[in-house]
């Protein structure tokens, strides 16, 4: 288990019994946590994306003037309930939280590690709103059974951010979200896989497909069946023979293709939403002898494009991959920077930019979602410009 994971599992274990004294910036906030457990937070620094923001508005950041008298003179406390460790996608976006609210740049940071438990997420953010803390990051399991919560936040004059996943509130609940735009994910995988059947001489040729789901009910689900939905209304000759939940998890993935196999044999189309779970397919689809990626019986898409993936994007195995960015933390902290200098967040939906990568040079641009994505074919080079 990672370090950051085995001191968040065990501050699990130790159900956040902090102490904090004086937690609004007066004061220092001190967390117990056991000996064992002040093991060092990563401090590999996450390199910030390039990819810019687009959104109602774009989120300008270069102007934000950090006000360093703020910055020197108080320590801003920051609760971050994080969904879990399920995924490779989840490491890097933990890293990046991690390492932007980080002692150095005027941060205490209060992390939970929820394990994918959604009743466990809300009761972390109650108790971190009870340790009054300034602000209160939510990375929402699902997106439903949070007005308690955000209730609680504004009466206690916390701030509240959502990052990653969406959640069911009035806007006015919190400050701004970051994130990605599953629907559009969703869309762009149907819009390519259109374009590389047509490619292939197969776009009247009838298709099956089946799609191993991320967690139901988390918005990442949500919107990438949506999005993906469209083109299988679209497409007649399209047939989905099956969606069924999993967790992000490779066993999920493995599990759920497994039982696919034996309901349905060959199948044209695998989706999964996200790179664990098309690990976990790739294992269940060799074990059953069935061929996939570049030249195989099966079409394998996932989402996330996390770089073990994008490795087996370019050996072939995977056709193509879907990016879900995971360092939104930056600009996070690029709204608080703003709020704690008087101003204001100018956009409460923030998209970040992500990228469309395949195997073959087959597919030059796919049109979705309103935009114009020129699709990346996977290569050394570009391996060597990923971040995480
Ligand atoms: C999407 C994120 C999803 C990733 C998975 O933004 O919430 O959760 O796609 C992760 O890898 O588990």
């Amino acid at each position: 288990m990672k370090i950051i994971y085995l001191l968040a599992y065990i501050m699990i274990m130790s159900v956040c019994t902090f102490s904090l004294s004086g937690c609004n910036r007066s004061g220092t906030a001190d967390v117990e946590v056991a000996p064992e457990d002040n093991v060092p937070i990563n401090s590999n620094p996450t390199k910030i994306p390039d990819s810019g923001l687009h959104g109602k508005q774009d989120w300008d950041s270069s102007n934000i003037e950090l006000d360093s008298d703020i910055h020197d003179a108080e320590i801003i406390t920051i609760g971050f309930v994080q969904v879990g460790h399920e995924s490779a996608w989840r490491e890097a976006a933990t890293e990046s939280v991690l390492d932007t609210f980080s002692r150095d740049n005027g941060y205490e940071l209060m992390f939970i590690d929820s394990d994918n438990n959604s009743d466990y997420q809300k009761q972390a953010a109650m108790q971190f709103i009870e340790q009054k803390i300034d602000y209160l990051i939510i990375d929402p399991i699902v997106t439903g059974g949070w007005d308690n919560v955000l209730k609680a936040a504004k009466e206690a004059g916390v701030k509240v951010f959502v990052i990653d996943r969406t959640i069911d509130c009035d806007e006015s609940m919190y400050e701004a979200w970051f994130g990605s735009d599953f629907e559009a994910e969703g869309e762009a995988a149907g819009a390519w896989l259109e374009a590389y059947l047509k490619d292939k001489g197969r776009e009247k040729e009838d298709i099956s497909i089946v799609t191993v789901a991320g967690t139901k009910g988390s918005a990442a689900r949500k919107g990438r069946t949506k999005g993906f939905s469209k083109y299988i209304k679209k497409n007649d000759n399209w047939t989905k023979l099956a969606e069924k939940d999993g967790e992000f998890t490779k066993e999920s993935g493995k599990r759920i293709m497994e039982e696919f196999i034996i309901k349905y044999g060959k199948i044209d189309v695998v989706v999964c939403h996200n790179d664990n779970e098309a690990w976990g397919a790739m294992e269940a689809l060799d074990e059953a002898g069935i061929t996939y990626g570049m030249g195989g019986d099966t079409i394998l898409i996932s989402f996330d494009a996390v770089y073990e993936s994008l490795e087996y994007v370019l050996s072939g195995k995977i056709n193509a991959d879907f990016e879900c960015n995971p360092l939104s933390a930056p600009y996070i902290e690029d709204a608080i920077r703003r709020i704690e200098s008087g101003r204001h967040v100018v956009s409460k939906t923030n998209y970040i930019d992500e990228a469309c990568f395949q195997a073959e040079n087959n597919v030059y641009t796919i049109e979705y979602a309103g935009r114009t994505s020129k699709m990346i074919t996977v290569t050394e080079q570009v391996l060597k410009s990923r971040a995480y």
